[in-house]
């Protein structure tokens, strides 16, 4: 089933995409679906084309993420690419991204070259819905120019995103305290554009000063900070053209890593299947006493974990 699907959705079918993902957001068959984006695909309408820019907004609750976003949509559309969006929600999948959904919709809602899917971001896994890896390569594979994900900042989640996507926009806004913050939690270093939003307000230029300055003692690199309003429609060609003047920072996805990642969920599925064997809860409770060592117990569960 899942073979079929990868190829409707390599012909371009949105209902194969919207299942897939849909299907990967569970967490099911996942060796499967990756094992069959691994595959190179023959004759593929994908092929020759240059590889998707996969951009992620982050920032506190209420700066402004979706509307920017909603706004970037238009103007990359504008530009003749096709955009897809996940925005994580760290709370329900019906809040935030739903109402980014509503929002682009009321401004074009038959358009094909733009897909926007909401998901419930994992408690205690940062910011970031799980699989999400898995979710960019199938939006990758349907031909995606760009990928854009809302994930809420949270120091580790901002860590962990940065691993996904090729360039990170830091959105911050005038008067909301967290100057404090973002400086302790080091969430500026994880940022490739640091967005001032809502700089129709007044203090705008001053808190852009604020974060230049912070950039400045903390970090040798240059990072872009912008000033951009999408109330008063202003700054968004110059963050488009600041996120495309950043180099690809992923690598293609490499067979080997895909195999290895398989391979761990291969063996996670055994572990669960054997929770209540003696054998490992015996090596766990003599792991427990301190009779055994960490890395010999570790050795000992790989091995049983062999067949
Ligand atoms: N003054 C001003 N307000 C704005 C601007 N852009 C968005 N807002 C307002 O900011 C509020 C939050 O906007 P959202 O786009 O929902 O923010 P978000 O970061 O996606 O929020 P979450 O998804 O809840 O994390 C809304 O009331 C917007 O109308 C702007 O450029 N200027
Ligand atoms: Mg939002």
């Amino acid at each position: 089933m899942i073979a079929g699907l990868l190829e409707r959705l390599r012909h371009g079918d949105r209902n194969a995409l919207a299942r897939l993902l849909s299907i990967t957001a569970r967490g099911e068959q996942l060796a499967d679906i990756q094992s069959a984006l691994a595959i190179p695909c023959e004759p593929s309408p994908v092929r020759g084309r240059s590889p998707s820019r996969v951009v992620a907004f982050t920032g506190s609750g209420g700066v402004g993420k979706s509307t920017l976003i909603g706004k970037l949509i238009n103007l990359v559309r504008n530009l003749g690419r096709k955009v897809a969006v996940l925005a994580c929600d760290p709370q329900s999948p019906l809040s935030g991204g739903a109402l980014l959904g509503d929002r682009f919709r009321m401004g074009s809602s038959t358009d094909d070259g733009v897909f926007i899917r909401s998901l419930a971001a994992q408690t205690g896994h940062g910011a970031i819905a799980d699989h999400l890896d898995v979710m960019i390569r199938l939006l990758e594979t349907f031909g995606f120019d760009a990928i854009f994900l809302e994930t809420v900042g949270a120091g580790q989640g901002d860590v962990e995103v940065r691993n996904l996507a090729d360039v990170v926009v830091l959105m911050l806004q005038p008067e909301s305290g967290d100057d404090v913050q973002w400086e302790k939690a080091g969430i500026l270093e994880c940022a490739d554009v640091i967005v001032v939003h809502k700089s129709d307000m007044p203090t705008a230029e001053q808190t852009a000063a604020q974060v230049r300055a912070a950039l400045d003692l903390s970090m040798g690199r240059s990072v872009p900070v912008l000033r951009v309003s999408t109330k008063a429609n202003q700054g968004h060609a110059e963050l488009w053209q600041a996120i495309e003047a950043l180099p690809l920072r992923r690598r293609p996805a490499s067979a080997a890593l895909l195999l290895f990642q398989m391979a761990v969920d291969t063996l996670r599925q055994r572990f669960e299947n054997r929770q209540q064997d003696a054998e490992l809860r015996k090596l766990v409770e003599a792991w427990q006493r301190g009779e055994v060592s960490t890395a010999s117990a570790v050795e000992t569960l790989v091995r049983s974990l062999e067949s």
